[in-house]
């Protein structure tokens, strides 16, 4: 059964008469939503799921208030009490919230006041650990299980989202695993190569599922983000320390990604022999791929802003929990020294939250990236990881291993 938790406020919650719930914090307030003392549980958003749907929050701790009484625009409500406009706290769920980016994300975006995170993890001990260890606030998270290594386990997840009874603003997806001394594959619960399988599949059926929540949302942007990497891309000097990736004709991810070897099928997209680190580089080709293949498809019909992004090279994360201990030794002072692409996590935190949030970073369909003064700006992918036709191939191939076709 999928787990949550969330540290919820002291609180008192009020019905209107036109059956919206509207509500007031006492503290730090999650959302804004105010809970009696007897329904502070973590299934209080299932109680609250049907009045939820058509909710109208203030938020003490909201910061976007104005004084003006014209129509609410998308996204805000309007306090009859006080005349006020009020945006209401954005919700955003970001996987892999546990550690290194996803958590340094978290606590950027809960540090806002503006932002509940929930933050999606496999394991939940550790992502409450670390969410009390970074000093995130009680009220402005709530950690429920994933595992993106189980398509029954993203399925779940959905399900306890929704019972949560909360909106959806923004969809972060950040989880990754890299192998790069694997010898082996490793395989998901459904049988797929563990890198692509966690990193793309995954991602990929929790955005197909969550794509109607973000677009049920009132919040003025909207926004599903999948992190990409330099690594994927061939057009840069790191894109190309071997091995470099490359998805070939995709005959590895038709057959099903299940296989040992290339004679007896392959785990590996371009249907070659298991590579670890080509298998990670290949996933966030296909992350990229996805994003702009989510951008064709929906943004003109939804409004919604689809982006990637290479965050820096955050050499300290648990990422390189895999490498040789003379790699995690050399690694970080290598980026800082030589190559200057080091990044901090707090920094890299900093720069996904400003997609999450940042109202200038509303275009759709951009691979962001940032300059030597941490200003972004939009990146260009290479030749693999922006075409379109391997896109909607990469797109319908993933459908049928995840049971979309
Ligand atoms: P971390 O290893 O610190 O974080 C990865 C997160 O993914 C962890 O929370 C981990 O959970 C989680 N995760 C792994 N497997 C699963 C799974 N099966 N289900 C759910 N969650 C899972 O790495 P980073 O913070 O460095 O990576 C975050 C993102 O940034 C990745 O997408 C990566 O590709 C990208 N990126 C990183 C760069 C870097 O230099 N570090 C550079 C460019 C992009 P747990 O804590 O339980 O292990
Ligand atoms: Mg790289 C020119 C700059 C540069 C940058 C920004 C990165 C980022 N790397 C660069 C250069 C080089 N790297 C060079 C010249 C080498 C050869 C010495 C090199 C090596 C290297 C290794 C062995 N780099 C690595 C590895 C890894 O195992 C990491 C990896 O590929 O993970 C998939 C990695 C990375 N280098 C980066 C970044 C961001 C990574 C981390 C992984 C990622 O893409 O998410």
């Amino acid at each position: 059964m999928a787990l949550q938790a969330s540290s919820l406020p002291t609180t008192t919650l009020s019905l209107h008469k036109e059956g919206k719930l509207s509500a007031r914090a006492k503290d730090s307030a999650f959302w804004g939503v105010s809970i009696p003392d007897q329904n502070k549980s973590p299934f209080y958003f299932a109680k609250a799921k049907k009045l939820s749907t058509a909710f109208a929050v203030k938020s003490q701790t909201a910061a976007t208030t104005t004084t003006t009484t014209t129509g609410a625009a998308p996204g805000e409500s309007k306090s009859a009490a006080e005349g006020k406009k009020v945006l209401r706290k954005g919700v955003v769920i970001v996987t892999g919230a546990s550690s290194g980016l996803g958590l340094a994300t978290a606590k950027a975006l809960a540090e806002t006041g503006r932002w509940h995170v929930v933050m999606a993890c496999r394991d939940f001990l550790k992502a409450e650990t670390a969410a009390r260890a970074a000093g995130m606030a009680r009220g402005s998270y709530t950690v429920v299980h994933l595992d993106l290594a189980s398509l029954d386990s993203i399925r779940q997840f959905v399900d306890s989202f929704r019972r949560m009874g909360m909106p959806l603003d923004v969809l972060v997806c950040n989880a990754a695993i890299y192998r790069p001394t694997a010898r082996q594959p490793t395989f998901t619960a459904d049988g797929y190569e563990m890198s692509v399988g966690v990193n793309h599949l995954g991602h990929f059926l929790l955005a197909r599922l969550l794509l109607e929540d973000l677009n049920k949302s009132d919040y003025p942007s909207r926004r599903l983000i999948i992190l990409g990497s330099i690594t994927g891309n061939t057009n840069t000097l790191a894109g190309n320390v071997p091995p470099k990736a490359g998805l070939g004709d995709l005959r590895g991810l038709a057959a099903g990604l299940s296989g040992q070897g290339a004679s007896v099928g392959s785990a590996m997209i371009d249907g070659g022999q298991f590579d670890g680190a080509k298998a990670y580089k290949d996933s966030k080709v296909c992350n990229m791929l996805t994003m702009q293949e989510f951008h064709r498809r929906y943004h003109e019909e939804t409004g919604i802003t689809f982006a990637s992004l290479y965050p820096g090279c955050i050499a300290t994360t648990g990422l390189f929990r895999e490498h040789i201990p003379l790699f995690r030794l050399l690694f970080p002072p290598f980026q800082k020294f030589v190559t200057k692409g080091f990044v901090s996590e707090e920094e890299s935190g900093k720069r996904l939250a400003q997609v999450v949030s940042d109202p200038s970073l509303t275009k759709s369909g951009v691979y962001w990236s940032w300059n030597k003064d941490s200003a972004s700006f939009e990146n260009q992918l290479s030749k693999e990881a922006s075409d379109p036709e391997k896109a909607r191939k990469v797109w319908e191939l993933s459908e049928k291993l995840v049971g979309l076709a």
